[in-house]
């Protein structure tokens, strides 16, 4: 239950719905989840500029799934971000789905993917942990801590 009532702490409305969905997780953690979340950090950028977020997605089952959404009570907008390069420039493309293949894995990484948090609704600082709410196609929602770093601790 500590999850719970850290979630509980920075939502003051939450009771009501928290129970539900505590029914709901315990469900959940009684068969095997498909879907395991690695190495999962955000790097911070001062004067409130967006910040990214990584992690490693791991699925340990027979079948492939897809990370369909991602939501933070942390962040205003947190959308998946495809980093392109086309010759000497690079553009970010939005990503409706990332496949995980069947026990396989996939880099959410600098270079490649990145989680784009933007609209910080209270002060985000290195040394804190703010919380993303992955999606999966095969219905889980993984709340995952990820740990931020400033930009010189990730070199
Ligand atoms: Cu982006």
């Amino acid at each position: 239950m500590s999850i719970k009532i850290k979630t509980f702490a920075s939502l003051s409305c939450a009771l009501a719905v928290s129970l539900p969905f505590g029914f709901a997780s315990s469900a959940q953690a009684a068969g095997a989840n498909a879907i395991s979340v690695k190495d999962a950090w955000v790097r911070w950028l001062p004067n409130n500029l967006p910040a990214a977020g990584y992690a490693t997605l791991v699925n340990a089952s027979d079948k492939p799934v897809d990370l369909v959404d991602i939501s933070s009570n942390d962040y205003g907008d947190a959308m998946l971000h495809q980093t392109v390069s086309n010759g000497s420039s690079q553009k970010m493309v939005m990503v409706d789905k990332l496949t995980v293949p069947a026990h396989g894995q996939v880099s959410i990484s600098p270079g490649g993917y990145h989680v784009m948090l933007e609209d910080a609704k209270h002060k985000v600082a290195p040394g804190d942990t703010v919380h993303l709410q992955l999606k999966f196609s095969d219905g889980e929602t993984l709340d995952t801590p990820f740990a931020v770093k400033s930009p010189a601790q990730t070199k």
